[in-house]
């Protein structure tokens, strides 16, 4: 059976099964990006970052809903550190979001935080890629709780959501993790509780200032970042009474138009592009030592360290120098 074909037929289970390939990085999995790829480039695709606890996965279900309701189809993909399994199960139970995994339109992936070559940020864009391709056209990916993986979000989203809640101190969690820099929408949930509104003050007060626009703009892809300036805006939201999701959605529908229109589209493109291609370029080099350099030829070099006789580097130059004389040999 072509999976491929099939996925892109809109068959859910080629779809999940090419995903569980791509997710493993499997050489099934890179076949089935390079065949799925020329078919990308439509999806919207939205990150739900934020402290851990902050409600994403509460908000993301009310989303998912409410872009049902405007006959969207979507797809979710949750990064769970306690899933060593991928699939709707977990998400399903934890979240009543029952009828939302039983609905045809709508695809919800869990992946495990950890067990992916390039990490978890390169394989939540392997994972996209496969779900815009089939013609799936929002997607909405929520980052673990805390760490790296919150900010990289940017790498993979065109659209970036900073889910703030109160009652986490009174400075905002989000400044010291780097998030405010990356957000394109801030969204304080739980603004059904009585603290919310001294949160939205401190927000609305750190937030004054921070250059807005060209936030993903600090790349090394030389892309431009667009003139037009977009204001962040800040929603009020309540996941629980399932209050300002419709105003969070025309944010994120306002900020794709903003994308589109101003240019930043094809600039966010460029970076994830030239940041996608970095990766691999790693992905492919390692997997070149590791196939042409014998493990005794490191071992080698980690005993010259240890006896003192080289330092780290010269020694790791000097393995590499082995690869040279390899692929040399090939030609
Ligand atoms: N009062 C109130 N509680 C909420 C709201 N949204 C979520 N919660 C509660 O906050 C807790 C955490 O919600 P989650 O949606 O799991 O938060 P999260 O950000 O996904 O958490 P992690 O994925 O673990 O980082 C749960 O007990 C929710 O019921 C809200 O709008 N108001
Ligand atoms: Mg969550």
């Amino acid at each position: 059976m072509d999976f491929v074909s099939a996925a892109l037929g809109g068959e859910r289970r080629a779809l999940a099964r090419l995903l569980s390939w791509v997710e493993s990085g499997s050489a099934a999995g890179q076949d089935a990006l390079a065949r799925l790829f020329p078919h990308t480039g439509r999806a919207h695709i939205v990150g739900i970052t934020g402290s851990p606890g902050a409600g994403k996965s509460t908000l993301v279900n009310r989303l998912a809903r409410a872009l049902r309701e405007r006959d969207q189809r979507i797809a979710v993909v949750a990064v769970d550190p306690s899933s060593p399994y991928s699939g709707g199960a977990l998400l399903g139970d934890r979240l009543r979001m029952r009828d939302l995994v039983e609905d045809p339109g709508v695809f919800i992936r869990s992946m495990a935080s950890r067990g992916h070559p390039g990490g978890i940020a390169h394989a939540t864009r392997d994972v996209v890629t496969v779900l815009d391709a089939v013609g799936i056209p929002v997607v909405l990916v929520e980052t673990v709780g805390a760490g790296q993986a919150q900010v990289d979000v940017a790498r993979v989203a065109h659209t970036v959501v900073l889910v703030e809640a109160p009652g986490m101190g009174d400075d905002i969690q989000a400044l010291k993790a780097g998030l405010m820099e990356i957000a394109d929408i801030i969204a304080v949930n739980k603004s059904d509780r009585p603290e919310a509104a001294q949160t939205l003050r401190a927000l609305r007060s750190v937030h004054h200032g921070i250059a807005t626009g060209g936030h993903h703009g600090a790349s090394d892809s030389g892309a431009e970042t667009p003139s037009a300036a977009w204001e962040v805006p800040i929603v009020q939201t309540s996941a629980l009474e399932n209050r300002g999701i419709a105003e969070l959605l025309d944010a994120v529908a306002e900020h794709r138009r903003y994308l589109r229109e101003s240019g930043a589209w094809e600039a966010r493109r460029a970076e994830h592009a030239h940041s996608e291609v970095q990766t691999w370029l790693q992905r492919h080099f390692q997997a070149l030592l590791r196939e042409r350099v014998p493990p005794e030829r490191i071992d080698a070099a980690v005993a010259a360290v240890l006896q003192r006789e080289q330092d780290p580097a010269s020694a790791a130059r000097e393995v590499l120098a082995t690869l040279w004389t390899q692929l040399e040999e090939m030609k």
